[in-house]
């Protein structure tokens, strides 16, 4: 990302200052798009736990002290997510609700689903 800027930069300054201006104005907002995009992956990609097919996906998930997890159901049944440790618990989940919970704590959180118990997963936060 931050090579593609430097690239951009360096193309609008070899260009005549007029020039420079038109491709600043016109790259600016790009730019600022891509930011905005690779800054809101970053945040979503690793926190979000995918419940498809009876399956947590990642089964099992690093995270750092403080991070946020979201668990969102993406089957057209009800699932829960349950801390064995009851550190959280959910209410029930329909299609494409979710449950975010934000792990203060370092440890190893083994979780369920209450609706059907051998769906298991595990947060380990370090
Ligand atoms: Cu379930």
């Amino acid at each position: 990302m931050q090579s593609l800027i430097n690239r951009l930069g360096l193309i609008a300054a070899r260009l005549s200052p007029c020039r420079a201006a038109v491709v600043a104005m016109l790259t600016g907002p790009l730019v600022g798009a891509l930011l905005a995009f690779g800054a809101v992956a970053a945040q979503e990609n690793p926190t979000e736990v995918k419940i498809d097919n009876f399956v947590f996906n990642p089964a099992e998930l690093t995270v750092p002290v403080g991070a946020t997890v979201k668990f969102v159901n993406h089957d057209d049944i009800p699932h829960s997510v349950v801390d064995k440790n009851k550190a959280f618990r959910s209410k029930a989940l329909d299609t494409d609700d979710s449950f975010t919970f934000t792990f203060a704590n370092a440890g190893t959180y083994d979780y369920f689903c209450g609706l059907h118990p051998h769906m298991t997963g595990k947060i380990v936060v370090k």
